[in-house]
């Protein structure tokens, strides 16, 4: 019997980096997934198909077990915080860095710092660890507007390039986490589908292993390019 597999993946970036990664397991959407509507995609691998979801709902499709495996922000992971699933291998995509960001200057709070974000969880835990009491605010998106119009003083996002804090007028001032995307495994899938999420893992490892080179080649060909 062929034990099919369902991978979890989220539109934007994830989607976008992640499919190099499956392309080189053999794993190619059959229709383009930019201009399908489609939230379950048929791939050419007749066992495999992909189920395009919202990047937070990726852990918990997986961890019900609705895929087999996922692509997750690590981001989301912490906040998500379950050990209901297996986090098996960095993919090294969609990296960037989660911090603290906020105005350099500020006057004398006389109340407690009121921080904006939509990772409530681990923020709390960034600020327990470093003694401080603060507020924390949940919002679900534009943290950079909060200290801005005066609804929190500093803010917990991921940047990326520094653009989006810049052109706000804001700083980044505290690193909490370097974040990229993991392959997340259902724990029951890992177990009665051994050799295909096995083999499918074993994949994706090579693949990134095939991808990092072939980055450092390109660097160090520009290196001896001079630029
Ligand atoms: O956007 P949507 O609400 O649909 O969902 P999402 O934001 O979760 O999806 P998406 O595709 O935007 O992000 C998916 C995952 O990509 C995140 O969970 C991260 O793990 C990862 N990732 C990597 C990022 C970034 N880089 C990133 N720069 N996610 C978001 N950003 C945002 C950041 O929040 C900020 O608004 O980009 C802005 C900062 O970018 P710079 O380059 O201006 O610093
Ligand atoms: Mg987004």
């Amino acid at each position: 019997m062929l034990q099919g597999l369902t991978i979890a993946l989220s539109k934007g970036r994830i989607l976008k980096e992640s499919l190099p990664l499956l392309a080189r397991a053999g794993i190619v959407p059959v229709d383009d997934p930019d201009t399908s509507r489609k939230l379950v995609l048929d791939t050419r691998r007749e066992d495999v198909k992909l189920v395009i979801i919202r990047a937070q709902d990726v852990p918990t499709y997986v961890e019900y077990g609705a895929a087999d495996v996922g692509v997750a922000g690590k981001d989301v992971l912490m906040e998500y915080d379950s050990d209901g699933l297996y986090e098996p291998l960095d993919l090294g995509i969609a990296r960037c860095r989660m911090m603290v960001a906020g105005r350099r200057t500020e006057g004398r709070l006389r109340r407690r710092l009121r921080v904006a974000t939509k990772y409530v969880k681990t923020s709390r835990a960034f600020y327990a660890e470093q003694g401080l009491q603060v507020e924390i605010i949940k919002l679900y998106g534009s943290m950079e507007l909060a200290p801005l119009v005066g609804l929190a003083d500093r803010i917990v996002d991921l940047v990326d390039t520094g653009n989006t804090l810049k052109a706000n007028g804001l700083h980044p001032l505290q690193h909490i986490a370097d974040i990229s995307s993991r392959l997340i495994v259902n724990k029951a899938s890992m177990k009665m589908k051994h050799h295909v999420v096995k083999d499918f893992v074993a994949q994706m490892a090579r693949a990134v292993e095939v991808t990092g080179r072939a980055q450092s080649q390109t660097r160090s060909r520009g290196a001896e390019a001079g630029d």
